[in-house]
């Protein structure tokens, strides 16, 4: 019998272990010329830029495509209105509780008290004077949406995109022609992505190993209690409030959901930027989650961009661990407001590497706390970030799949299906 080729999916959590695994043991090996100029900053930097940039080249055609086309199939305004509000609310609450446990788990296990970090290297932090929300709502409108497809703006993307599918489902027969063209387009969309999915295994294996052999594992014990402590509320919303609301909205199994979903989270670990990460969460989404396109193309990109639990989780411990560092007792009020400061934060952020970090001195200004002890912290959070990013999409996924389901615009088949893989090429 003719042993079945490997699928995808499959070659990207092994490139996923073995990256581990490699970069740990180049991190141990002596320092040489050889290790980092030829293979960590020559091969690896390489296959994982050039992996990198594939997926990111493929974002702003795919979400614009895809929003367009789901915006437009979704049949009347009305029901567009009803999934934007249930998607927004979902991520927003979700948001709120994933900040709750981890303001609750820090302050039972009080990561900064007692602690000496006057060795701890200090960079200067990153200043977010942050935005009022009044203007990142009006900032969600385009001037120019060509312009904002340059700059990568996704909210303005997302809105633009939005709006010219309300008018072509609005223009009825007339407009069959160009809902027709964006159908063919977002299939192409999907077959360019299946293309770059290819790269995967060989992409997440050198990004994960450059990152490993050049993390400072040293710097990390003094703060191993602030880092167990983000990845323990990572691990607790994930398993309680998304696998209960999974289990709880839908009746779906949450360990054939992560089953199905491994290959977006290795891509989100492996790369730390959920923006980068959209297309395949995309298209796992729609070919191994059963979520209709519509659905998908218009909760995920918006996901991306204002749905970020594990940041809010990492941005809740940070600031319970920099006010006891600070020797500072936070009142109840305080937290109430790191709460709603962050869960507002996580709005106008987009999904790219050390943004949390940068939104975290807005969160630690709400409540007087001095920005500069995000650089307590700077130094180790290259695989905090890669881990909350990986839930941040789980998130997203979450919500849509419920959102699907509860609007019938889900097929339990494609859920159940087993060893089927991402259809590439
Ligand atoms: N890296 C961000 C993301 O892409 C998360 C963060 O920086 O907190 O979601």
């Amino acid at each position: 019998m003719t042993k079945k080729p490997l699928g995808v999916t499959t070659k990207i959590l092994i490139g996923l272990i073995l990256g581990i695994i490699t970069g740990i043991i180049l991190y141990m090996l002596p320092a040489s010329g050889f290790k980092s100029d030829v293979i960590i900053n020559g091969a690896f930097l390489l296959v994982g830029q050039v992996f990198l940039r594939a997926i990111m080249m493929m974002v702003v055609p795919l979400v614009f495509i895809s929003l367009v086309n789901g915006s437009a199939g979704m049949g009347d305004v009305k029901k567009l209105g009803r999934i934007g509000i249930r998607t927004v609310l979902f991520y927003l609450v979700t948001t709120a509780v994933a900040i709750s446990i981890a303001l609750s788990l820090a302050s039972i296990v009080d990561p900064g008290v007692g602690l000496d970090l006057s060795n701890i290297v200090t960079k200067e932090p990153t200043i977010n004077e942050g935005v009022p929300l009044v203007e990142v709502l009006i900032d969600m409108i385009p001037r120019n949406p060509i312009a904002a497809m340059s700059d990568g703006s996704m909210l303005q993307i997302i809105v633009f995109a939005v709006f010219m599918g309300v008018g072509l489902s609005a223009m009825g027969e007339k407009a069959k022609p160009i809902v027709n063209t964006f159908e063919l387009l977002n299939d192409l969309m999907m077959k360019m992505v299946g293309y770059v999915m290819l790269l995967a295994p060989y992409g997440v294996f050198a990004l994960i190993a450059r990152t490993f052999a050049t993390e400072g594992f040293d710097v990390m014990v003094p703060l191993a209690k602030y880092m167990l402590t983000v990845i323990a509320a990572l691990i607790i919303h994930a398993i309680v409030t998304y696998g209960g609301m999974l289990k709880g909205f839908t009746g779906l199994s949450p360990i054939k959901f992560l089953k199905n979903f491994v290959p977006a989270i290795s891509v989100a670990f492996s790369t730390a930027s959920s923006g980068a990460t959209l297309p395949v969460t995309m298209e796992i989404a729609e070919e191994r989650l059963g979520v209709s396109k519509n659905i998908g193309s218009f909760t995920l990109p918006l996901g991306a961009t204002i749905n970020m639990d594990g940041t809010a989780i990492m941005q809740g411990v940070a600031t319970i661990f920099i006010a006891q560092v600070y020797g500072v007792d936070l009142s109840f009020s305080a937290i109430l407001t790191v709460i709603l400061t962050a869960t507002l934060a996580s709005i106008g952020t987009a999904g790219v590497p050390g943004v949390g970090l940068i939104m975290l001195s807005m969160v630690l200004q709400s409540v007087g706390l001095p920005v500069e002890g995000i650089a307590l912290i700077m130094g180790i959070d290259r695989i905090l970030d890669m881990s909350r990013t990986a839930i941040n999409i789980t998130g997203d996924a979450v919500c849509t799949l419920i959102i699907a389901k509860a609007e019938g615009e889900f097929d339990q088949e494609v859920f159940d299906a087993d060893n089927r893989e991402t259809t590439v090429a």
